[in-house]
């Protein structure tokens, strides 16, 4: 063994970089709800799962907005999904995200901001049920801006969302 791969190795075990880095994706023990695969690196390159608390360890965003689907103004919060694809160390051009119906739509990287869409997993603080789009919900800041309230951004708000693939 060289010298300079064991300097490698020795440097891998006083600094694991996988722990240091990733330390904000725990892994699924509870029921799954989301996964994350295609071209991520992190937690692993096959992907990974994650459970409510696996999201709720994640940086966090809440508005309030109508939207053209429910009634009145809810509150929402989840996880910015720019936030999830940068955790995920996603490199690509576009987030596939499916539902649990089979539908499914692209979401061009370029497109997302720091704090929309967010990945919702509350609506006014309570966790919702696939009946009402739950248990996680692709939203976005509708009132906040006119640019929001366009087709392009509704076929995006996929809600009963359960896998997204970096490509
Ligand atoms: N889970 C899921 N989310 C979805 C869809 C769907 O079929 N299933 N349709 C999308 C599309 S293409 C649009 S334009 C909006 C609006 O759907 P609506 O016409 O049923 O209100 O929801 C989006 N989110
Ligand atoms: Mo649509």
């Amino acid at each position: 063994m060289s010298m300079i791969r064991t300097f490698a190795l020795a440097l891998g075990m006083l600094f694991p970089l996988s722990a240091v880095v990733h330390a904000e994706l725990p892994a699924a023990s509870g029921e799954v709800v989301l996964t994350i695969d295609g071209a991520v690196t992190a937690p692993s390159e096959s992907g990974f799962t994650l459970d409510m608390d696996g999201l709720k360890a994640l940086p966090q965003v809440t508005f309030s907005t109508t939207t053209i689907w429910t009634e009145g103004t809810l509150e929402f919060t989840g996880v910015p999904l720019k936030t999830l694809v940068e955790q995920a160390g996603g490199s690509g051009s576009v987030v596939v995200a499916e539902a649990l119906n089979g539908y499914a739509v692209d979401i061009p990287i370029d497109a997302l901001e720091d704090n929309a869409p967010i990945i919702a997993y509350l609506i006014d603080g309570q966790p919702f049920s696939r009946r009402d789009k739950g248990p996680l919900w692709v939203v976005y800041p509708y009132d906040l801006d006119e640019k929001y309230k366009s087709e392009v951004t509704y076929a995006y708000s996929i809600w009963q969302l359960q896998r997204l693939t970096v490509k």
